[in-house]
Formats: C-alpha cells, sequence, structure tokens
C-alpha cells in the first residue's frame, strides 16, 4: 500500500486525498494500483452515494502523471539495467483508472484547487462534477515533454468550443476558473475557502433523493461567478489562427497576425517538440469524429511511441530533472517532421499489446 493516497469514507461519500504534497501530488503508478479497487468497490457498495476526489496541500490538485518515474524506467531499459516496464504498465493502467471515472455509475467530484496538469486533468475531467477555485493554474502542457495531451485529450479537447481546444493543447496555455468554465471542463467555480463547508454539506446531504439531483443542488448553493474569461477576448484570433490541418500553416497564420498575442503564441509553439506538435495536431483532428474508447486506444499508441523517442526524454531532463529549459528536440524543426513520421506514431501495436477500455 502507498501513503501517497489517501481514503476514506465520510457517510455517504467515499473521499480520495492524492497526498503527495512535495510532488504536487503528482500521480504514480503505485497511486494508480490503490485507487483502481477502491474506486470499483465504491462504485457498487450501496453505502458510497458519490465520490469525492481532492490535492492536500495548497498548492496542487494534481501536477500530472509521473512522467519522471516513466523516463527514469525507460532509460534504465536502453542502459541495459531493467526492463522497462513501469514505463508500459504506468500508461496502461492510467487510462484504465481514467476509463473507470469516465463511465463511474455515481456523481464523481473533483474540488479542483491550484495546480491541474496532465494526469490530474485525467483524474478530474473524466468525472460527472469539477469544482475549481480562484487558485486554479490548468494547462494540458505535454508538447513540452514532446508528448502530446494524453489522459483523454485527443477526445475533450476537441470538443471544447471552436479551435479552443487545439490552442490549448499545442501551446499549453494555463487557464484560471474562468477560462475553465468557458471551455466547459469546469462545472463550478467555489472559493477554496469554502470547499471544506462544501464538503461538510454533501456529507450531511439527504441522499434519499436522485442522487445527482442532491449533488447538482449542493454545488449550486455554494457556486459563484468567476468573471469573464480572458480566453473570450482571444477567441476570434485562436479561430483564426488554428483551424489548420497543418502545425506549419497555425505558424504561418501568427505571422500573419501580426499581434503581440500572436508573436507570443508563436515564440510559444517553437519551443515545443516538433514532433510533439504534429502528433498532436494529428490526434485533435482525428479525436473529433471518435468515440472515447477509440481515442484512447489512439493514444496509448501514441503514448508508447513518444516516450520510446528521444524528444520524451529531452523534455524530461530540460523540464524536470535539469531544468535547464534547452531541450534538444530530434528532428528540431517541423519541416522535418514528416507525415510518414506521424503515421508510424499512430500504427497499430501487435495485438496482445493494444490497449482494451471497452
Ligand atoms: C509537461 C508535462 C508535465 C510536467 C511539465 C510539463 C507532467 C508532469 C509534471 C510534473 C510536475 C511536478 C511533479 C511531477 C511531475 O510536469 O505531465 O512529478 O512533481 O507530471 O511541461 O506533461
Amino acid at each position: 500500500m502507498t501513503e501517497d493516497v489517501l481514503l476514506e469514507t465520510r457517510g455517504p461519500l467515499g473521499l480520495v486525498t492524492l497526498h503527495r504534497p512535495r510532488a504536487l501530488n503528482a500521480l504514480n503508478l503505485g497511486m494508480i494500483r490503490v485507487l483502481h479497487p477502491q474506486l470499483e468497490a465504491w462504485a457498487t457498495s450501496p453505502d458510497v452515494r458519490a465520490v469525492v476526489i481532492r490535492g492536500a496541500g495548497e498548492k496542487a490538485f494534481c501536477a500530472g502523471g509521473d512522467v519522471r518515474a516513466v523516463h527514469e524506467s525507460l532509460a534504465r531499459e536502453k542502459a541495459g539495467e531493467g526492463d522497462g516496464r513501469l514505463g508500459r504498465d504506468f500508461f496502461r493502467e492510467e487510462y484504465r483508472l481514467n476509463h473507470l471515472i469516465h463511465t463511474f455509475p455515481k456523481p464523481f467530484i473533483a474540488l479542483v484547487d491550484g495546480i491541474c496538469m496532465g494526469g490530474g486533468v485525467g483524474l478530474s475531467v473524466h468525472g460527472s462534477h469539477r469544482v475549481v477555485t480562484e487558485r486554479l493554474v490548468l494547462a494540458m502542457p505535454e508538447t513540452a515533454i514532446g508528448i502530446f495531451p494524453d489522459v483523454g485529450g485527443g477526445w475533450f479537447l476537441p470538443r471544447y468550443p471552436g479551435e479552443l481546444g487545439t490552442y490549448l493543447g499545442l501551446t499549453g496555455a494555463r487557464c484560471g476558473a474562468a477560462d475553465a468554465l468557458h471551455v466547459g471542463y469546469a462545472t463550478h467555480h467555489v472559493p477554496a475557502a469554502r470547499l471544506p463547508a462544501l464538503l461538510d454539506a454533501l456529507e450531511a446531504a439527504d441522499f434519499r433523493g436522485e442522487v445527482r439531483a442532491v449533488v447538482d443542488g449542493v454545488l449550486a448553493r455554494f457556486s459563484e461567478p468567476a468573471g469573464t474569461a480572458p480566453l473570450e477576448a482571444m477567441e476570434e484570433a485562436i479561430q483564426r489562427c488554428f483551424a489548420h490541418a497543418r502545425v506549419e500553416d497555425v505558424l504561418q497564420a501568427l505571422v500573419r497576425e501580426g499581434s503581440a498575442w500572436a508573436a507570443d503564441v508563436r515564440a510559444t509553439l517553437t519551443r515545443m517538440s516538433p514532433f510533439g506538435l504534429k502528433v498532436t495536431l494529428a490526434l485533435l483532428r482525428r479525436g473529433r469524429a471518435l468515440s472515447y474508447p477509440e481515442v484512447v486506444t489512439l493514444e496509448y499508441r501514441l503514448a508508447r511511441a513518444c516516450t520510446s523517442r528521444e524528444d520524451f526524454h529531452q523534455g524530461i531532463r530540460a523540464v524536470l530533472v535539469e531544468k535547464h529549459g534547452r531541450p534538444h528536440w530530434r528532428p528540431s524543426t517541423l519541416e522535418e517532421v514528416t507525415e510518414a513520421m506521424v503515421e508510424e506514431a499512430f500504427r497499430p501495436l501487435p495485438p496482445g499489446e493494444e490497449l482494451v477500455v471497452a
């Protein structure tokens, strides 16, 4: 068992507290292995009416998946020192956990206070309710580490209004509470100081009625307006610049746009992994027309392909290990990332190795 995730029941609630505050509650394989069976048990337990998930500490809900451990496992394997097992098991088990949340038969309420990125989005976006606070920092920053918005990004990002999901997935731009409500990630905004009272109210709620309506009623009582979303002011420019099929065309459109905002966005994109950017755009375009299980099957193939490439290891070292922020991407330009290379990353795995969720 792991101390990294706390599990308890409080009256009619199953309560999960992600508890690695020094790692911003980043999700590791041990936590996934504790969470999965407990959520399965709560899904069928007549005593549990709803599940609440939150992060310990004041900084983060969950900063992501433990990609550093994936990197270390695969690097050891490359050096002939291990079997790379964790590197492969992590994504498979994370996707299976996300799928359990996606299909959860009861209200699944994430209290998202602080940083929520990557793996943290996977633990929240697939549930029925996401309560965010004024401290929310929401992002899908994977192109900075040579991969793509995983945990279902290929499914939920294309379903955000217009090209907002394309913008968020390619740039890794951060959203606060108002933006999160605007795109549809958040369902409610509650001041952080009110979360303890909200949890008490859920625990004390009379669950004899329809469970979902009871939860909606409690959350509505605590919900407050979050103000105007900064994304709204950018929405038309984002639409003009990001509705393209090729990343090169997105960058050209940003040049034509000519604003300071467009120059900033272009500078951000030029720091990201060219391979990561192209794989991401290809995934988001396909994901629009696919079901959730179809998308995550593709994502698992991409996860295997991307983590076996040098960009992932460059990205982790630049962002999380040495933190110098200057990865050497290979290929180093968009032009060198061919359609065949992108296509290769989507290739089916041998039958026994595919992700099976449905
Ligand atoms: C892109 C990412 C991640 C990231 C930074 C990126 C990511 C992730 C973490 C992270 C942060 C703090 C931790 C930790 C991991 O950072 O997925 O263990 O303590 O998990 O630019 O995709």
